[in-house]
């Protein structure tokens, strides 16, 4: 700081502080003007996210991943659920925030009695009980409806329906994929396996078809989730967790691994395909059958053997018998590869068996680069595996 050694400097120093506190001030309203901008922008953002959310249909059309457009009577229950909470805070919140308006205004120090003292109140046995009692009541009507609830979503026998067709399928979690083995319907064995699409006959009137599900990890924990179907469910290693739904209703569901897995967790996504029996049968009797064996993509086929890549993947019929990747079996019947990332079409097959780390970074399949010409040939044969 400057010392101040005479009248003039004095008058100096004052000045520069009254321009130094003008400064300030004109910054911190500069300041302020940005931050209800930002705030006001954000509340924006709020109230449109809430009307989406209100409204998902003008969103995503029918592959909403909202929780509001339920299509299975688990997820409706889980829906009756969240609105019943928050119509009990909504209570809370607005009682509480009134009371607090209301005491506020009433209370406030008055301009004809500025002295006024309030009474000095030492506690209340009635108060402090009643403010004890009713959150510790609240909170249990809450645990006893939420317990209630995971009864009724529960996979358990005597919660399915009677008169079903169950379709039984193993799912297991991989980083940073799903594999789909579908081991029995309507009673029969079934010995299928796919990945990340699963598809599934819907319920019709007097005939359920649930849909149960064991969920498994080939390595760290993961979550099932499709919001329009069910609540998550984890699949934690070393163990088997269950979850059934079951809908009437056909078409695309999507959803996502909620649980933090690893790099390219936000890119395991969820896609379940809903169709009529008829159409469910056909898929699954074309699944059931060996890989298509076409001469004509037999040079592809031969350059396929001879990569690595019958270490980590499967095709049924040929000596590929790996796991640690999808199964290739009927690779074209998906829409979709890399855990729904891109579509499958033979540029991008051919993109992501060049260098999958280039679309999915992190991912468990190396690059391999192979020339031109071999890459033609493999192409051909993974677009063979109808
Ligand atoms: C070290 C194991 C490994 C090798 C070797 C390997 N892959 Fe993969 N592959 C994977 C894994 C893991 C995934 C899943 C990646 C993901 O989605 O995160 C995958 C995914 C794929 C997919 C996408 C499948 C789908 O449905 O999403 C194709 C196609 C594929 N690999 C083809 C090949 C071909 C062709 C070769 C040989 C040239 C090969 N892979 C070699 C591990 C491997
Ligand atoms: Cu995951």
């Amino acid at each position: 700081m400057r010392r101040v050694s005479s009248q003039q400097d004095a008058e100096e120093f004052r000045l520069s502080l009254r321009m130094e506190a003008n400064r300030r001030s004109r910054r911190l309203a500069q300041g302020m003007e940005l931050g209800v901008k930002s705030l006001s922008n954000h509340l924006l953002g709020c109230l449109a996210i809430t009307a989406l959310l209100l409204d998902p249909s003008n969103l995503w059309g029918s592959e909403s991943p909202s929780i509001f457009d339920p299509a299975t009577p688990q997820a409706t229950s889980i829906r009756s659920l969240f609105w019943l909470v928050i119509l009990i805070t909504g209570v809370i919140f607005v009682g509480v925030e009134g009371l607090l308006a209301f005491f506020l205004y009433e209370y406030s120090r008055k301009k004809s009695d500025p002295n006024a003292e309030p009474a000095q109140v030492y506690g209340s046995i009635p108060i402090e009980v009643a403010w004890t009692a009713v959150p510790t009541l609240i909170v249990f009507v809450i645990v006893m409806i939420v317990v209630r609830i995971e009864y009724e979503v529960k996979a358990d026998a005597e919660t399915i329906p009677a008169n079903s067709i169950p379709l039984r399928i193993r799912v297991v979690g991989h980083q940073w994929w799903w594999e789909y083995n579908y081991f029995e319907y309507d009673g029969k064995p079934l010995s299928m396996t796919t990945a990340n699409e699963l598809v599934i006959p819907v319920g019709e009137e007097g005939v359920a078809r649930p849909i149960m599900l064991t969920l498994e990890s080939a390595d760290v924990c993961h979550s099932y989730w499709v919001p329009r179907l069910s609540g998550k469910t984890d699949l934690i290693p070393g163990r088997v967790n269950e979850l059934w739904f079951e809908t009437k209703l056909a078409g695309d569901y999507v959803g996502q691994c909620a649980e933090y897995c690893g790099t390219q967790h936000a890119n395991m996504l969820l896609h379940v395909r809903a169709v009529s029996p008829d159409e469910f049968e056909k898929w699954l009797s074309d699944q059931a059958s060996p890989a298509a064996d076409d001469p004509a993509v037999a040079e592809g086929k031969k350059v396929f053997l001879s990569e690595t890549c019958v270490n980590c993947h499967t095709v049924q019929g040929t000596p590929a018998k790996g796991r640690v990747g999808p199964d290739l079996t009927h690779l074209m019947s998906r829409h979709t590869i890399a855990a729904g990332m891109i579509s499958n079409t033979p540029e991008n097959l051919r993109d992501w068996i060049h260098d999958p780390q280039d679309i999915k970074p992190g991912c468990l399949m190396p690059a391999f680069r192979l020339e031109s010409s071999k890459m033609d040939l493999l192409v051909k044969y993974l677009g063979s595996l109808k």
